[in-house]
């Protein structure tokens, strides 16, 4: 794969949120053919969604990575599942949440994976993250 940038969101809201987002950091940079370029600030947000629950932590770091969407996704799953991630309620309240919001170039559209995300463009605390970082990479 040639190279590519891919805006990686990271989210918390149960337990230590600060601790999982620093250890979520660490187990991104360390993602084979990847580097951590970015990150932007740790904002405390309102939950979205249905479930009543803790208010979350949110950042975005920018990967520059020869991985596809696909294999980055497997890579996220795997340090999710590290965390302690379960099978939760959907939106519901969980230790670590990493998502592929879009990549500098590549799309995808399986029933699992959908690139850019569809709410990329939706949640104000992503859209000031992504912002962040293009200022931080001149984008
Ligand atoms: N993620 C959700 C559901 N609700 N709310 C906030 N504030 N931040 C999130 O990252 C978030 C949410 C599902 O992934
Ligand atoms: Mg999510
Ligand atoms: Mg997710």
């Amino acid at each position: 794969m040639p190279r590519d940038i891919a805006y990686v969101a990271l989210g918390s809201n149960l337990g230590d949120r600060d601790a999982h987002l620093e250890r979520a950091r660490k187990a991104l940079a360390a993602i084979p053919q990847s580097r951590v370029i970015a990150e932007s600030s740790i904002e405390e947000t309102a939950p979205l969604g249905p479930v009543d629950q803790d208010k979350y932590l949110n950042q975005m770091v920018a990967l520059e990575t020869e991985l596809s969407p696909r294999e980055l996704l497997s890579q996220l799953q795997r340090i999710e599942q590290a965390a302690g991630r379960t099978r939760e309620v959907r939106w519901g309240p969980r230790t670590l949440d990493l998502d592929i919001v879009r990549y500098e170039t590549q799309t995808a559209s399986d029933r699992d994976l959908v690139v850019p995300h569809p709410a990329a463009g939706a949640r104000g605390f992503w859209r000031r993250e992504m912002a962040q970082l293009r200022a931080m990479l001149g984008r």
